[in-house]
């Protein structure tokens, strides 16, 4: 456990108001870890006459450090002030026109609620809607509401997932946000490049008068694999192109601009994460993928910098500093959102969430994309979904269809998992693709697998809405995403102002992160000098931020 006492002494020394209380000489480590917190004061260190013995000295400004060196000391180097804002790559905000790098993910079903994004946007910050799992209706109302709330030009965005299953819908959304000019996209799910994230990237491409290449709007991408991340870190394939060109849905001007420059100059790696993840490391994800940007940015001879972000497993300050110390552009959280008082996520579903320790997770399968047995990461603590919607997996493995499933399974599936016959859950499903998209049942007309398939994923989509409604009744079904991130965060601010659920807004979660991994980049820049830090200094408690 960290030294709650030393840290609620340390924690007071830097706080969001800027105060820089000038100080003499620290040589004691608590007099060092109290100089750690206060981030915005230049910091120097000092030597002295043994040079064994290395203190610090914080001040106003930096020329008071070197007028004010005790005798007897000597400077090792001062430290400017450091501010959360200036964590990341500086060309991120300026790009987005936001005050800090740090990005509140997409949560789909509308997780991620208009309330998230219009909350991060107003204080300084990016977010995303999550628009996958929702109609097309339902995402235009969505637009129109950030629209009105933040402007047209706002640095908000929106999800285009990539629906291998429903190329239809990812078009239908695609032409949604052209039409509305969604200012931000993050393009996630994608394995190879499809006319609708293409289009996205390219139209409205023009240059202005001194020929630079100017984009209407911004397309990020979420990238767990380098092919991926080459993919849109290159020009779009001309057979794309062309076919966009051919189908009038870009001029050749728009397509000819956009064979010069990468599809997205924001590339969100995404590592070990709730939801759809390889469970890869980030520390082995990020380098490979920085050093695939600098060679790709020299070989196309790009002018525009690409900036590289991170997602996955971030969750305590130090986690955030880490990736930034890393090299990480800007951070984007998604599972802790969850949990915060703006996510779409019933009361029950944060409830559970905030007991999630780091290992209350598991892999189950995916909805989307079930019959490829795609995996997503969630919450297996409190639910029992994750070993349910296992045993439809190895069912549909097992049999070809319906029919084959012997008596004692089926009944088992009906009583224990499903809590419907199968019949039941049949009529339900013709009812809901039949208004979504009745190719789906003709299909499963003739392939009984497919039928099966469908209606297991009954179960797995509906356990989602289950956790988002908070039915009760379905409780030990809840299907919630979520990543390992989680059990960090509730650990690093259990007893703290952020435990209770009604203080973890999504503004107050993002700026306690970047306070606190300030804090720590800190701590480490002073130990780099050999300071004597007591082992908890680079610890931050959360409080309310202004
Ligand atoms: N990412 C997407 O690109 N599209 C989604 O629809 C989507 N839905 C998510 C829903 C939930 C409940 C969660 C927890 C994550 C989702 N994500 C989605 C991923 C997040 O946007 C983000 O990349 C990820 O959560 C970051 O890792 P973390 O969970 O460790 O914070």
């Amino acid at each position: 456990m960290p030294d709650r006492t030393l840290l609620e002494h340390t924690n007071a020394g830097g706080d969001s108001t800027g105060s820089s209380a000038p100080s003499g000489a620290q040589f004691h480590p608590y007099g060092i870890a109290s100089a750690v917190h206060q981030i915005r004061s230049p910091l120097s260190a000092l030597c002295d006459r043994s040079g064994r013995r290395v203190g610090v000295l914080t001040s106003a400004r930096e020329s008071d450090n070197d007028a004010h060196v005790p005798s007897g000391t000597h400077l090792l180097g001062t430290l400017p002030p450091l501010y959360p804002e200036w964590l990341g790559d500086r060309s991120f905000c300026e790009a987005h026109g936001v005050r800090f790098p740090y990005i509140a993910g997409e949560m789909a079903n509308g997780i991620a609620t208009t309330r998230l994004v219009i909350e991060m946007v107003r204080a300084g910050m990016l977010a995303f809607f999550g628009a996958a799992g929702l109609g097309p209706a339902t995402v235009e109302r969505a637009i129109k509401t950030l629209h009105e709330e933040l402007g047209p030009r706002g640095p908000w965005g929106v999800n285009l997932i990539h629906s291998p299953y429903e190329p239809a819908l990812e078009d239908g959304v695609a032409e949604i946000l052209l039409k509305w000019n969604v200012p931000r996209i993050s393009a996630s799910a994608f394995t190879a490049l499809t006319p609708a994230v293409v289009r996205c990237a390219a139209s409205g491409l023009r240059t202005d008068r001194q020929g630079e290449i100017q984009r209407p709007r911004k397309v990020f991408a979420k990238v767990s694999h380098p092919t991926v991340a080459e993919r849109f870190l290159s020009p779009p394939p001309r057979d794309v192109l062309r076919t966009l060109v051919d189908r009038e849905q870009l001029t050749p001007t728009e397509a000819e601009l956009a064979g010069k420059i990468p599809v997205a100059e924001d590339i969100t790696v995404e590592a070990d994460s709730g939801g759809h993840t390889d469970n890869r490391p980030m520390s082995a994800l990020l380098p490979s993928i920085l050093a695939m940007r600098d060679s790709m940015t020299s070989s196309f001879g790009y002018t525009d910098p690409i900036r590289i972000g991170v997602a996955g497993g971030l969750g305590t300050p130090r986690g955030v500093a880490s990736a930034f110390a890393m090299g990480a552009a800007y951070v984007l959280t998604g599972t802790i959102n969850q949990a915060s008082v703006e996510s779409g996520l019933s009361e029950d579903g944060k409830s559970m969430l905030a007991e999630a320790d780091l290992t209350d997770v598991t892999m189950a399968p995916a909805a989307d994309m079930f019959e490829a047995g795609v995996q997503v990461q969630l919450l297996r603590r409190g639910t029992l979904f994750a070993a349910r919607a296992k045993q439809l997996y190895d069912t549909y493995r097992a049999y070809n269809g319906l029919n084959e499933i012997p008596q004692a399974e089926r009944t088992d599936l009906e009583r224990r998992v499903l809590r419907s016959s199968l019949e039941e859950v049949w009529n339900e499903v013709v009812r809901f693709w039949h208004e979504r998209d009745p190719a789906e049942l003709r299909r499963a007309e003739n392939d009984p697998k497919h039928a099966m398939a469908l209606t297991f994923r009954w179960y797995l989509g509906n356990s989602s809405r289950w956790a988002i409604k908070g039915d009760q009744r379905r409780r030990s079904d809840y299907q919630i995403w979520c990543g390992p991130a989680m059990g960090a965060f509730n650990r690093w601010v259990s007893g703290s102002w952020l435990d209770p659920l009604r203080n973890r807004s999504v503004v107050q979660i993002a700026r306690n992160l970047l306070e606190g991994a300030a804090v720590a980049t800190r701590a480490h820049q002073i130990r780099t000098f050999g300071a004597p830090l007591p082992d908890s200094a680079g610890n931050y408690v959360p409080r309310r931020l202004v």
